[in-house]
């Protein structure tokens, strides 16, 4: 049998990476082809992603496989939640798509919140209420430039249009919408209630199709440009945690919680139904759509960001620390008596860009603590806290589920600091399975897999276990 050669374009909010993934009908065979920065653009006042230079990236990578591989069966392309670009009747992209984390959703969210409260949202969606979400940012968009009624005919999340950049077909796929606070819960369509009570247009929102699906082929002038032959192009489980929940080689899954640690934390386990209830909505917890049919109860915890705006900032400064840098400090001050003060990652001093040294004191001085003073100190107090809030948030999923979690699945780029995995198991006291690294683009992978056909879905966490190597860590006695 033929190796099968596919392209996961896997982008995370801090960075985006082509890899390419070989199915010899056994394994996955996954290699890293381009990796770019994927650094958003400030601009007027606002926060954008540079798509354009993102898709510009895309097309290198799928050069370079072509190049070391040959023939390309098909690409796939997963993203970070809850941001879209508009297009125009004629195809057009009307403008960069703003980041979550622009502010232009300040003066409309109390509106929004008065037709429409937290609470009815959660109710309807299965989404807590965030201002990041979809619904508060498309709703501050019509407020601000009315004219978007008229002139945008469809809005597209994300992977949709780097899809339809690829493609030219503008499809709404299940898992990235599951995000927007805009889809009924647990169905496969808009919520007419939340639209009509806020006046936002159904039409915007294309139809939408479930993970999994050829939705069509490169277009042919980019494959003239690019020098290759067809290739199709899928709508996979396209938001980037759905891919990462989809990869986990679960040991058993009932017992079993989550964590997918990169510029974001996700932590949570997989539910048969939406989870609506008051104390998850108190408790923060999301409902989001799994690839297949399964749900996705989970808390969006502020994670790796305030480390990488760290190193931002210190890297502006001059003195720059990498990852491994980081990860080296952290664990020197670790070993001493060092007792390190405890933040709240999901605090609103950490959500937005900016000096975290200066917001970390802030926050201790507010708290009564006394806030670290050296790089090494400034590390670990953040990923201890991150690894008190899994803590607290795992418990959160026993009370929730009524299931004791024996197990916890980390996936991510943030498991290569294994430090983080080992203040993890101590603060939980659970059994941490750590790996894939590469889990958003290997579950992109083995989602393409069975789009085509060439393994039942049912394989899909058999054939990652076999493709990875994974790591385990046991609660210091
Ligand atoms: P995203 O998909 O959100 O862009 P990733 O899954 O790539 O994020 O994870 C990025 C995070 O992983 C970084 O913020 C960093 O903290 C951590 N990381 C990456 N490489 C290393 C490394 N070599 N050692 C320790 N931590 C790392
Ligand atoms: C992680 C993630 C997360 C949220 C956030 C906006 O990359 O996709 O699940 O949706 O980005």
């Amino acid at each position: 049998n033929e190796a099968i050669n596919l392209l996961a374009m896997d982008l995370g909010a801090s960075s985006g990476r082509v890899m390419l993934g070989v199915y010899d009908g056994e394994s996955i065979h996954v290699e890293e082809i381009h990796r770019f920065a994927n650094q958003p653009v400030q601009a007027g006042g606002h926060l954008y992603w540079d798509v354009l230079r993102i898709f510009h990236e895309m097309k290198q990578g799928i050069r370079k496989a072509a190049k070391a591989q040959g023939s390309l069966t098909a690409l796939s392309v997963d993203t970070w939640g809850v941001d879209y670009g508009f297009i125009d009747s004629q195809g057009q992209l009307l403008y960069s798509p703003h980041h979550y984390r622009d502010q232009r959703t300040a003066d409309s969210a109390g509106i929004l919140d008065s037709l429409l409260p937290p609470e009815e949202q959660f109710r309807l969606t299965g989404n807590q209420s965030a201002r990041i979400n979809t619904v508060y940012q498309l709703f501050a968009d019509l407020r601000i430039s009315p004219w978007l009624r008229e002139t945008a005919d469809k809005m597209l999340m994300m992977p949709d249009l780097f899809h339809y950049l690829f493609s030219g077909v503008g499809v709404a796929e299940q898992t990235i919408w599951s995000t927007s606070g805009l889809l009924a819960a647990g169905e496969t369509g808009p919520s007419l209630e939340v639209l009509n009570k806020l006046g936002l247009p159904v039409e915007l929102i294309p139809a939408l199709v479930p993970a999994g699906t050829v939705i069509g082929s490169v277009l042919p002038a980019l494959q003239e440009e690019l020098g290759i032959g067809p290739i199709k192009v899928i709508a996979g489980a396209s938001h980037d945690t759905a891919s990462a929940v989809a990869s986990i080689p679960y040991i058993s899954k009932a017992d079993a919680a989550f964590i997918s640690c990169g510029t974001w934390s996700l932590v949570g386990m997989e539910t048969e139904q939406p989870v609506i209830t008051d104390l998850a909505r108190e408790y923060g917890f999301t409902n989001e759509s799994c690839y297949g049919s399964s749900n996705r109860l989970l808390k969006n915890i502020t994670g790796l960001w305030i480390l990488q705006e760290t190193q931002r900032g210190w890297a502006e400064a001059g003195e720059p620390v990498s990852h491994h840098e980081a990860a080296m400090l952290a664990q020197s001050v670790h070993r001493t008596a060092y007792a390190a003060p405890v933040i709240d990652p999901n605090d609103d001093l950490f959500s937005t860009p900016g000096d975290m040294p200066g917001r970390i004191e802030a926050y201790c001085t507010r708290t009564g603590q006394t806030p670290p003073r050296t790089k090494a100190e400034i590390i670990l107090t953040i990923l201890n806290s991150l690894a008190f809030s899994y803590a607290e948030t795992v418990k959160e999923l026993e009370a929730l589920s009524g299931q004791i979690i024996r197990r916890i699945h980390m996936v991510g780029g943030g498991i290569q600091n294994v430090l983080l995995c080992q203040l993890t198991a101590d603060a939980t006291g659970k059994e941490i399975v750590a790996g894939p690294v590469e889990a958003s683009a290997i579950g992109n992978i083995a989602v393409q897999l069975t789009a085509l056909g060439a393994v039942q879905k049912a394989e899909v966490r058999d054939l990652v276990a076999r493709s990875c190597t994974l790591s385990s860590y046991y609660p210091a006695l």
